[in-house]
Formats: C-alpha cells, structure tokens, sequence
C-alpha cells in the first residue's frame, strides 16, 4: 500500500479567487490508490510547482508563501480540480518551461492513476511574452485574395512515392480545378525518390502556372519538418523562391523547434499539421487536451492547425472539434464549465485558421460549414484524388460543393447542373 507524505499538503484553499496574474489550470483527475482525491490533487499542485515527496530542509517559509499555487476547485465526483498558479512559477516566452511544469512529473505520480490537462487561463503577462501568428486569418486571406469563403486545399496523393515533377504536376491539376492550397503530406519531407529543393521548385513553377491560367492566387505549403537547423535551411530556402507558406508538423518538432521558427520572423505563412497528437489527447482521461494543444500552437504564432473534421476519418466528437475551432479564432473566450473551458483573453494575439482534414469529401461540406462556420480551410487528399474523374475534376467538385453551400442550395439540387458534383455524390454520398 502506498502512503502520501505529507510534504503534499497545505494546498488547498477553496475562498481563493483567482487574481489577474495567476495562471489557471483545469485538470480532470483520478486519483490512485491508497490517497484521498484531495491529497492526490495536492501531490499535483506541489510536484507541478515547488514541491517534492517529502519535507525538506531547504525549503524557506518565504518560497512556500510566495510561490505556492492553490487548488482553489475540488470536486470528487466529476474529478475536476483547478489550481492558480504564481506567474512567478513559469518563465515568460518559455513553452518549454510550461509544460516541464503543469504536463511533466505529474503525469506519473504514484498517487495519480489518471490525469489530463483541460485548459490553461494564461495571464495577460504571460500572453504578452509570446507573438502569436504573424498572419492569421485576416492576413492569409489578403494574401490569397479570398475575403469570405473557406478556403479548399489538398494533400498531394499517394503520401509517399511520386518524384518531384509527378507531384508538382498533381499538384497543377488540383489549383486548375480550384484548389486554393496545396498540401504535402505528413511523412512527405526529402525523400531518396522526391527531394525538397527538386520538389519545392518543381511545384512552384506549376503554382505560377496555375495562378495564370486560372486568375486566382494559389498557394503550396511545402513540409519542412525535420530536425531544426535542417528545417529552418529549407524554410529559407521556401522564402526565397517565393512560397508563401511552410508546413510543420507541430507535435514531432516540439515546441522549442515551434518558437524557433516563429521567431526568426521568415515572413512565411506557418501550417499546423499535428500528426501524434492523439497519442496524449485522445483518452478523455488521460493527457493533455487538443484545446490545449490548439491554444499553445496559438500563443508561439502558428497561423492554421489542424482541428479535425467532425465528419472525417478521424476520431474526434463534434463538440470538441467546435470548441477548438472557437478558442482559435476569437479574441475573448468566455468560460463554459460542462466543456472544461477557461475564459481567455487572447490580447494581441490574431486568430488562427482552422483547418479541417482527413476523409473528407464534396458531401461533407455542408455540414462542415454550418458546424463550424466560413472561416475554415477544407482539406480533401483523397476525397479529391479519388474522383471518378481525376483530380482536376475533384477539385471542381469540392468548389461546387463550397459554392452550393454558401448560397444555400442543397448539393443536390446544385449537382443536377454540376456534372463533377455529381459522380463524387455517387461515390462518396
Ligand atoms: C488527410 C491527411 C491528414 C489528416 C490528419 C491524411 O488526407 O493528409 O494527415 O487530415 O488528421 O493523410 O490523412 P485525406 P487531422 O483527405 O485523404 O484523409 O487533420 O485530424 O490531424
Ligand atoms: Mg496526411
């Protein structure tokens, strides 16, 4: 049988009222065995701030008054524990540091079976310490020339295998049809049979192309994922021939390589891919939410992230991925207790895209946008690539489905003039 020591105790204080400089942290907790749920949540707030297993010597009553956080909400039944924290706890500008704190230890303490991390409050202070996205939704849609509608963009398909002028030729087809976005894939970067200069030229030649016949801006976010001094060469490298965007895959970069790349202000629009995001946010008791995920790719200043698609392939409930999408995008987040929402107040912090992806078709576009609204970017890989027709006329289809939607006509009605429309409704409806 295991016993808590009591170096975890006095952190309780449920008259506390947390004050404008704390940093606030909602966790769902069960605890282990052997402790009572208040013990268990006081193991958190100590072994998460200042504390360890047991007393000790050189811990002053000066620390433990200045920097102790307050578990100021307890409750047994639904689990939920909310702690204040110091700001003096956390080094400004440091995600790193954060998460070595509030998502560290913790997570394994004997005296915890499950614990996930709901949503942070940041302070204001805190908030000022980071940049944000230096685009968000306001400015990819200048740069696109795209003031209202959702943005359509695709992933390149099959994920590995075509060489670079095969790609950049798909690549083609999908802005001719009417693409706005060109995506790699996740585990696409510089392969022995497609490598990163080839392909990144290749294919901006295409856009070029594309741009001209069409009259519309298109864009390629090009995957620089990969170790940091090797990803910031190719993230210069997409700068200087002209590509408007790179693509990172936020979760296996982590969050140092994230600032870094933010900060050395390129001037390229930043793309969230969050592959191995579920191997923490997918057990609703156990990790670390995609809410959080989301509002930390937020603070460093990536300007879209995947989100999920409600509709897709993905697992992922309707009600997260809608929260999600609304802590991005707005400015003050009120909070919402059956959610596990905190309230924020984003400062000046812009929005960021959301982006909705993986198994999604022409026929799940309205429900998408009446979920989640216009200022989304739609992501079809093979619910372009797979049309009966090609990709050219895939992509015509998920514009028609766009177009249909937003002057509210139901796609079949639209589809009965829209032959490309129509063969992806037989296919996929
Ligand atoms: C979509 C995708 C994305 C998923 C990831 C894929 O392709 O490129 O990686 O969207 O999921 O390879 O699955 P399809 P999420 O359109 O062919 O499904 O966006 O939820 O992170
Ligand atoms: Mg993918």
């Amino acid at each position: 049988m295991f016993f808590l020591n009591k170096a975890y105790s006095g952190y309780i204080d449920l008259n506390y009222a947390p004050c404008p400089g704390d940093l606030v942290v909602e966790f769902f907790l069960e605890k282990g065995r052997g402790v009572s749920f208040s013990e268990a949540a006081q193991a958190i707030a100590s072994e998460s701030s200042i504390g360890t297993w047991t007393e000790i010597s050189t811990m002053k009553p000066e620390i433990a008054e200045r920097l102790s956080p307050k578990i100021f909400s307890l409750n047994s039944s639904s689990g939920i524990v909310k702690i204040a924290y110091p700001l003096d706890l956390f080094e400004k500008g440091n995600m790193p540091q954060l998460l070595s704190s509030i998502a560290g230890n913790i997570f394994g303490m004997k005296e915890v079976k499950n614990l996930r991390l709901e949503d942070i409050d940041f302070p204001s202070e805190y908030i000022r310490s980071f940049k944000g996205p230096k685009f968000g939704i306001q400015g990819i849609r200048k740069i696109l020339n795209v003031p209202h509608r959702p943005l359509l963009g695709t992933i390149i398909k099959p994920k590995l295998g075509l060489g670079p002028e095969e790609h950049a030729g798909v690549a083609f087809d999908a802005w001719l049809g009417g693409c706005d976005l060109v995506k790699d894939d996740e585990n696409l970067t510089s392969m022995a049979f497609n490598n990163f200069e080839k392909r990144v030229k290749a294919t901006l030649a295409m856009r070029n192309k594309a741009e001209r016949l069409s009259g519309e801006r298109k864009a390629y976010m090009a995957n620089i994922t990969a170790p940091y001094k090797e990803m910031l060469k190719r993230a210069k490298f997409l700068k200087k021939h002209g590509c408007e965007y790179a693509m990172v895959d936020v979760v296996s970069v982590g969050w140092s390589a994230l600032q870094e790349l933010r900060n050395e202000e390129l001037g390229l629009i930043l793309h969230g891919h969050r592959a191995g995001h579920a191997a923490f946010t997918r057990n609703p008791k156990h990790g670390i939410s995609m809410l959080v995920i989301a509002k930390l790719c937020r603070l460093i200043g990536l300007d879209q992230l995947h989100i999920g698609a409600i509709f897709g392939k993905m697992e992922g409930n309707r009600f997260e991925v809608k929260k999600i999408g609304e802590e991005i995008e707005r400015k003050i987040v009120h909070k919402n207790f059956g959610q596990h929402v905190l309230a924020e107040n984003w400062l000046h912090i812009k929005p960021m895209f959301a982006v909705c992806s993986g198994g999604l078709h022409p026929a799940k576009v309205p429900l998408l946008l009446k979920a989640l609204g216009n200022d989304i970017v739609i992501q079809m890989g093979g619910g372009i690539h797979g049309h009966p027709q090609g990709t050219v006329k895939g992509a015509i289809a998920a514009r028609q489905a766009i177009e249909a939607s937003l002057q509210g006509i139901s796609l079949q009605e639209f589809a009965k003039m829209h032959s490309e429309l129509r063969l992806a409704l037989e296919k996929w409806q």
